[in-house]
């Protein structure tokens, strides 16, 4: 059985490091200085985007998430089973994802109405999913002789989505992260985490030179202790200066504040990352932030979970993030085989769905000016004088009056955008607001969107 080494790779490393200079000089140059409109003109198509597929996919889908009589494993499998590395590393001869179609991904994104897609070039479990000169512990050692990230770069490129992946910081198998695994019985030596930084870089190298423009480099894995703010700094930095204009999430530091996200402290990255959890309230304008979440109750694959949120959840959720000025980032875990679950593919299609009708009050939306809705939520549109109001109605009222809290404007027009005559709906001042009158059924049980257009200053009491 070929064994994974970072030996001859080590030599590699050596000479890609004395490439890259970095190991000589521990810190990288400082990011590129950007003025604050710089600043915002990198971030405004992620800003505008809100919607992205995650993906988490590694040798660990090969489980799917049995072992031992247990199901319950994903992409943590390694970690949870503790069952000796080298055994592990059994699990690549059997990666071998014929069935995969980059293209056909992609489509699946697009249609769905997502801008972009994160995928993991590395997880904790070390493995790389690109053809990497740094280790063996990567692509090259599997049946599958190509290298799916560069497939996906090129679909994403002639599809118009941006291409971007995920990286962990921490590694349970190489022999220099510094808490190293009991199980882990492959490793040898002493961890020198300067070694590790060194054998991250390059591999961060050869992702940002050899795969095209990179949307963001979304880090992970930044909690233990090993892991500084100092080297969050210098990882940062690094990552900018071989791709200026890419983007990176804050967990290349040490500021994330639990599943929250966001930064408490000193943060480094350009924008916060709820998991799991949408935040109550919006963090206000300037504040950028994507919250990921599963589909199901695992990011890898897990062949025996069917706990599958609906569609409508789903929709709403991006309604929720998009109404408090952030995004969505909905991931999906595909088999050994290549292919994203029927049930993932099933409500992609849905939200595609709706977004084909809706995406206008969710794209290069602004969040809401209202603190609480209580039948959904709204998104809105600044241009010049005139406002744009998308109120997104989650339950329809039953007495056909929308009541919108404390807005006092009179709007200019008011249309059903499922309605493709826009035909006017009926406002009036209500004792408590503005009242819409509705139809008796909602265009689309999922979300309805009401269209209010605004001249001049919103009033809201
Ligand atoms: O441990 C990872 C987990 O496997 C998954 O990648 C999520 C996705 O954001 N992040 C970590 C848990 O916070």
């Amino acid at each position: 059985m070929k064994t994974h080494s970072y030996l001859r790779p080590i030599a590699a490393t050596l000479l890609a490091v004395l490439t890259s200079g970095a190991l000589f000089a521990q810190t990288s140059a400082a990011a590129p200085d950007e003025t604050p409109q710089q600043h915002d003109a990198r971030m405004a198509w992620f800003r505008e985007a809100r919607f992205g597929m995650f993906i988490h996919w590694g040798v660990y889908s090969v489980p799917a998430g049995e072992w031992n009589g247990k199901t319950e494993y994903g992409e943590w499998f390694l970690e949870q089973t503790k069952i000796p590395v080298s055994q592990y590393e059994k699990y690549a001869a059997q990666f071998n994802p014929v069935k995969f179609d980059a293209q056909a991904w992609v489509q699946l994104a697009k249609s769905a109405g997502m801008k972009y897609i994160v995928i993991t070039s590395k997880h904790h479990d070390g493995f790389g999913m690109f053809r990497s000169d740094a280790t063996d512990w990567c692509i090259k050692s599997t049946p599958f002789q190509r290298d799916p990230l560069k497939e996906l770069a090129a679909a994403c490129k002639a599809a118009g989505l941006k291409f971007c992946f995920y990286h962990s910081i921490m590694d349970w198998h190489h022999p220099d992260w510094a808490t190293r695994r009991a199980w882990n019985d492959k490793a040898t030596g002493t961890p020198d985490m300067d070694r590790y930084v060194a054998y991250m870089k390059v591999q961060l190298k050869e992702l940002l030179t050899g795969y095209g423009p990179i949307g963001i480099v979304w880090f992970d894995g930044e909690w233990e202790k090993p892991w500084t703010h100092d080297r969050g700094v210098d990882l940062y930095n690094y990552v900018r200066n071989l791709q200026p204009k890419t983007i990176v999430n804050n967990r290349v530091g040490k500021g994330r504040s639990g599943m929250g996200g966001m930064d408490k402290g000193q943060g480094v990255g350009d924008y916060g990352t709820p998991e799991q959890e949408i935040p109550a309230m919006g963090f206000g304008p300037g504040v950028t932030w994507e919250s990921c979440m599963t589909m199901n109750k695992h990011w890898g694959y897990n062949k025996n979970d069917q706990n599958w949120k609906s569609a409508e959840v789903l929709v709403r959720n991006l309604i929720d993030c998009a109404s408090k000025g952030g995004n969505y980032l909905l991931n999906v875990g595909p088999t050994s085989e290549g292919l994203i679950p029927g049930p993932s593919v099933e409500r992609l299609a849905a939200m595609g769905r709706w977004m084909k009708v809706n995406r206008e009050a969710i794209y290069d939306t602004e969040a809401s000016p209202f603190p609480k809705l209580d039948w959904g939520r709204c998104t809105r549109k600044v241009s010049g004088k005139d406002t744009t109001l998308y109120l997104h109605v989650f339950n329809w009222p039953a007495d056909g009056k929308l009541i919108v809290p404390g807005l006092k404007n009179t709007p200019r027009r008011a249309y059903l955008l499922a309605d493709q005559r826009h035909q006017s709906l009926t406002t009036g001042p209500a004792a408590t607001g503005l009242c819409v009158a509705l139809p008796a059924t909602a265009p689309d049980a999922l979300s309805s969107t009401v269209v209010l257009k605004i001249r001049g200053d919103l009033r809201i009491e």
